[in-house]
C-alpha cells in the first residue's frame, strides 16, 4: 500500500490538500491514532473528501499511530501490522512522500518539542539491533509470545548443524548440574560425548531388567541421580537423551530438557510497595503484583516438589521473595526481615531496607516512582542476604515490575544465573506521550529512570513472561506495552532507534490465575463459611461506621461491584460518574465500590488523595448516598472472595472501569466466582473476556457506552433470567480453561530449563550486549537515579 502512495497523492491532490491543511490548522504538533482516524472519517464523509474512501491514503492513515505536524511537512509513524513500523515524510504542498528511517522520524518528534532544527543537537542514539544481527527471530505476528516453541526448533536445528560438536555441547551442559555441592546426572567417569553415548547404551541395558523397588546404581557407569525416580522414568530420560544425541529434533530436545534437574531454588524480586500477607492489599502500589507473587510461589513450590521427586531427588525447593523492609510498616508485617509464606513448606519473604547514600535506613513507604536511587544498594544487600539464606546462588532470578526487573538484572549478572522478567504493568503506555513529555512529568513520575531501567532489564533478561499477547504486541489498533520500547525518544536525553523487538523469542505468554481456594463459584454453597456471609451482609448493607459512605435504600436490587486501588488509571470515579448519569442504571442496580480510604488525610499517596476527593465530590450529588455504597479497601482476601460471591447471589455483576489495565486479576477473580464482568477494553481484559460470551468489553474512554452496555444486560436479565446464569457459567468455564496457577507453574519451570540451556550455549554471543548495557546503566541510569534523590531533597535535579 505504501509503495503506491505517491500515485494516490497526485491523483487526489485537491481533497488531500484540504485534509492536510485541516490537520495542520488543528495546531497540534502531535496527533494520535484516534484523533487522526476521527479527523479522517469526518473529512471523508464530506462530498469533497468522499473520493478518499478505500484508497491507499485511508489505509495509511488508519494505521498511523502518531503523526507529527510541522507545516508543510507531516511525519507519519505507520504500524503496517502488529509490531511492524514504517515512517513517512509527507510534503503536504508538493504532495510528495518519502520513506524515512526511524531516527529521522524521532528527530521530527523531538523538534516538535524543542523547536531545534536538524544538526542543532547531538543526540545519544540507543540501538541494540547490531548485537542481535545473528540472533534467531520469529517472523509471524501470530508466533509472538510463543518464543519457547520457536527456540526449541532453533536449538535442535543448531545442534544438528554443529555435527559432532552438538553432542559435546550437550555433554558440557549436563556436566554442570549440581545441588548442594553434589553432582547430578553425570560424574567424572564420563569425559566426553562419545563416552556419554556408550555409557547411556549400557545403562539402558541395565535398566531394562531393573526391579520395581530399584535404587540408584549407575554410578559405576558415570551416572549420578537426577534421571528419574523409578527405573522406568530414568530409562525414558536416558532414551530421550540418546535420541537427541543421535538426531536432535525439536520435540525430543524439549522433552529431554524438561526433565533436567536444574531448578531447586528461585529468588523473586519485588522491591516496591507493601509486600506482605495481611493488611496490605489496596494500599498504594500494593495490589495484583503481591497477590500474583504469593499465588505464584505456592504453585511453583508445589510444581518444584513434584518435579524434583520425579527426578528421583530428595531436595527441598527454596523460594525466596525479596522485597523492601519498611520500618514504618503501617499495621503490616513489612518491618519484619523474614516471614514464612503461608501455604508453603519452605518459602519465605526476605525484607531488606532501602538505604540512603549515607547508609541510613529509609523509614517510610516510598512511591514506586521514587525507588530508583535505592536499587543498586538494595541489589548488593539482597545478593548477600540471599546467599546467606540459601547457602548458594539461586538457580533463577525472577524480577517483577520495573524496579524488581532492574535488580534481577544486576543480580543475575553478578551471580551468573538465568534472569526472568515479569512486567505486571509497564507505565509507558498508560500515560499519553509519556516519552515525549518526560521532562514535564519528571518531577511526579521520574519516567526517565523507569524507561531506562526497563530498557536495560528487558534486554538482559533471558526470558520474559507476560500475562497476555497484547502486553507484548498490542492489538490491531493499539501498540503493545513492550512494543512501545521498540523506538521512542526522551528529548534532551536520548533517542532509542531499536530498543526491544517483539519478535524476539524471549517473550512467552504465561497467564496467571486466581487462588481456587479463595475465589470459587457462588453456587458452591457447601464451601461458603456462614460467618463470612453474616460479616459481609453487614459490610454491604450495614450503617455508616466511618469506613463506608452511603447506604442502599432498596436492598433488593442486583449489585454492581467494583474494587481496586484508588489510582487515577483505575477510574473508579469514572464508574461512579457513569452510574450517577444513568437514571436507568440507578433504577435497576445498586453500586458497591471498594477501594482506598475515605479520609483523605489518611493517605500519603498523591494519586489516591486526588481520587478520594473526587469520589466524595461525586457522592455529594443528590440521591447517590442511597444507591451507592463506598467501602474502604479490603485487605483480607477471604473476605474479598466472599464479597464477589455475595454480589453474585444478588445476580449482580463486577465492573472493571480502568482507563487501562495491564492484566486485571480482579477480572479473573470475579469470573471465578461466577460474576458477569464488564471490563475495560483497554488492556488485558480484552483478551481474558470473550465479549458477550464470558463477560463484556466496555469502552471506558468514550462516555456513555459503558453504562448503556450494563443497562442492556440488566434489561435482558429481567426478560430472561437465564441470560445471567449463562454468562456466569461461561465466565467460570473461561477461567478454568485458561487461567490457572497450576498450568502457570509448570510452564514457568519448563521455560526456566529451556532458556537456561539456551543461555548456556549462547553465553558468548551475549557478552557484547551486556557490555553495552552496563555502559548505559553506569552513564545514564545511575546519574538519573541520583537526580531523583536530589529532587526529593529540594535540589534542582541537575545531573552532575
Ligand atoms: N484487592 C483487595 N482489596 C482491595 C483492592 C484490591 O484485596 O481493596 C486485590 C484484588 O482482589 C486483586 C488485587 O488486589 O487480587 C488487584 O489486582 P489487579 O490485577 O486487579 O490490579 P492491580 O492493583 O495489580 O493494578
Ligand atoms: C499489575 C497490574 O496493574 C495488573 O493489571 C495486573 O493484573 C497485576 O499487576 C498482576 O500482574
Amino acid at each position: 500500500m505504501i509503495e503506491t502512495l505517491p500515485d494516490v497523492l497526485h491523483e487526489h491532490r485537491e481533497p488531500l490538500y484540504l485534509l492536510f491543511r485541516h490537520l495542520h490548522a488543528l495546531d497540534r504538533p502531535i496527533l494520535g491514532w484516534a484523533e487522526l482516524v476521527h479527523q479522517y472519517d469526518a473529512f471523508a464523509s464530506t462530498p469533497v473528501g468522499e473520493c478518499l474512501r478505500d484508497t491507499e491514503v485511508e489505509w495509511v492513515l488508519r494505521r498511523t499511530q502518531k503523526a507529527v505536524a510541522a507545516d508543510p511537512l507531516l511525519y507519519l509513524a505507520v504500524r503496517e501490522r502488529v509490531a511492524r513500523w514504517r515512517y513517512l515524510e509527507l510534503h503536504t504542498h508538493e504532495m510528495e512522500v518519502r520513506e524515512i528511517g526511524v531516527a529521522e522520524y524521532l528527530a521530527a518528534k523531538e523538534r516538535s518539542v524543542d523547536g531545534r532544527g536538524p544538526g542543532e543537537r547531538y543526540v545519544l542514539e540507543i540501538d541494540l539491533s547490531p548485537f542481535e544481527r545473528d540472533f534467531p527471530k520469529l517472523t509471524k505476528p501470530e508466533e509472538i509470545g510463543h518464543g519457547v516453541e520457536f527456540l526449541n526448533r532453533h536449538l535442535s536445528a543448531r545442534l544438528a548443524a554443529l555435527g559432532d560438536e552438538g553432542p559435546q555441547h550437550l555433554f558440557e551442559f549436563l556436566r554442570v548440574h549440581q545441588v548442594d555441592g553434589r553432582s547430578l546426572m553425570l560424574n567424572e567417569l564420563i569425559r566426553n560425548a562419545d563416552e556419554l553415548y556408550e555409557a547411556l547404551k549400557k545403562a539402558l541395558d541395565q535398566l531394562q531388567d531393573a526391579e520395581r523397588d530399584w535404587s540408584w546404581s549407575l554410578r559405576h557407569l558415570g551416572f549420578e541421580p537426577g534421571w528419574g525416580r523409578t527405573a522406568q522414568r530414568a530409562r525414558e530420560t536416558m532414551a530421550l537423551l540418546l535420541d537427541v544425541l543421535d538426531r536432535p529434533d525439536a520435540d525430543t530436545l524439549a522433552a529431554f530438557l524438561e526433565r533436567i534437574p536444574m531448578i531447586f531454588s528461585i529468588a523473586i524480586l519485588s522491591p516496591h510497595g507493601f509486600f506482605g500477607q495481611a493488611n496490605v492489599l489496596g494500599k498504594p502500589d500494593t495490589g495484583g503484583q503481591v497477590v500474583y507473587i504469593l499465588d505464584q510461589v505456592r504453585a511453583l513450590e508445589r510444581a518444584m516438589h513434584h518435579s524434583i521427586r520425579e527426578q528421583g531427588l530428595e531436595v527441598v525447593p527454596r523460594i525466596l521473595v525479596v522485597t523492601r523492609l519498611i520500618p514504618e510498616a503501617d499495621g503490616t508485617s513489612c518491618d519484619q526481615p523474614v516471614e514464612h509464606i503461608l501455604g508453603t513448606r519452605n518459602a519465605r519473604i526476605l525484607r531488606i531496607p532501602f538505604r540512603t547514600s549515607e547508609g541510613e535506613i529509609v523509614q517510610e513507604w516510598t512511591s514506586r516512582f521514587e525507588v530508583w536511587p535505592y536499587l543498586e544498594r538494595f541489589a548488593v544487600d539482597a545478593e548477600r542476604e540471599l546467599l546467606a539464606e540459601i547457602g548458594h546462588r539461586p538457580d533463577i532470578v525472577v524480577g517483577n515490575y520495573s524496579d524488581g526487573n532492574l535488580v534481577a538484572s544486576i543480580l543475575a549478572h553478578r551471580l551468573g544465573v538465568t534472569q526472568c522478567n515479569i512486567a505486571h504493568a509497564l507505565e509507558k503506555t498508560k500515560y499519553q506521550d509519556s516519552d515525549l513529555r518526560w521532562s514535564d512529568l519528571e518531577e511526579e513520575y521520574h519516567f526517565s529512570c523507569q524507561f531506562t531501567a526497563d530498557l536495560i532489564a528487558m534486554n538482559t533478561a533471558d526470558f520474559i513472561i507476560t500475562s497476555t499477547y497484547q502486553e507484548i504486541a498490542g492489538t490491531k489498533e493499539s501498540v503493545g506495552q513492550y512494543e512501545s520500547y521498540q523506538s521512542f525518544t526522551l528529548p534532551g536525553l536520548y533517542r532509542v532507534v531499536a530498543g526491544i523487538d517483539c519478535f524476539d523469542p524471549k517473550f512467552n505468554i504465561v497467564s496467571p490465575g486466581a487462588d481456587p481456594e479463595v475465589f470459587f463459584p457462588h453456587s458452591e454453597e457447601w464451601r461458603r463459611p456462614a460467618e463470612l456471609k453474616d460479616e459481609i451482609t453487614s459490610l454491604v448493607f450495614g450503617d455508616g461506621d466511618g469506613l463506608s459512605r452511603g447506604t442502599f435504600a432498596d436492598a433488593g436490587k442486583p449489585i454492581l461491584f467494583a474494587m481496586s486501588r484508588l489510582d487515577v488509571i483505575k477510574n473508579m470515579s469514572g464508574l461512579l460518574e457513569w452510574y450517577a448519569d444513568s437514571e436507568e442504571l440507578r433504577e435497576r442496580t445498586n453500586l458497591l465500590l471498594v477501594g482506598g480510604t475515605l479520609d483523605v488525610d489518611r493517605s500519603n499517596d498523591r494519586d489516591e488523595r486526588e481520587q478520594v476527593r473526587r469520589m466524595h465530590e461525586l457522592m455529594d450529588r443528590p440521591g447517590l448516598d442511597s444507591s451507592v455504597r463506598w467501602i474502604e479497601m479490603q485487605t483480607d482476601k477471604n473476605r474479598v472472595g466472599g464479597i464477589y460471591r455475595f454480589v453474585a447471589d444478588t445476580r449482580g455483576a463486577f465492573v472493571q472501569p480502568a482507563l487501562f489495565e495491564a492484566f486485571g486479576l480482579t477480572v479473573v477473580e470475579a469470573m471465578s466466582s461466577g460474576l458477569p464482568v464488564f471490563a475495560t477494553r483497554y488492556g488485558g481484559p480484552l483478551e481474558i473476556i470473550e465479549d458477550g460470551i464470558s463477560g463484556f468489553h466496555i469502552d471506558t474512554v468514550s462516555d456513555g457506552d459503558a453504562a448503556a452496555t450494563m443497562v442492556a444486560f440488566f434489561r435482558e436479565c429481567e426478560e430472561d433470567p437465564e441470560t445471567w446464569t449463562r454468562m456466569s457459567k461461561a465466565a467460570i468455564e473461561r477461567v478454568h480453561s485458561h487461567y490457572t496457577w497450576e498450568r502457570y507453574a509448570n510452564q514457568l519451570l519448563r521455560l526456566s530449563r529451556i532458556y537456561g540451556f539456551w543461555r548456556h550455549i549462547s553465553s558468548l554471543e551475549r557478552a557484547e550486549t551486556r557490555r553495552y548495557l552496563e555502559m548505559f546503566y553506569g552513564l545514564m541510569f545511575r546519574p538519573l537515579a541520583k537526580r531523583v534523590d536530589s529532587m526529593a531533597s529540594g535540589g534542582d535535579g541537575q545531573t552532575a
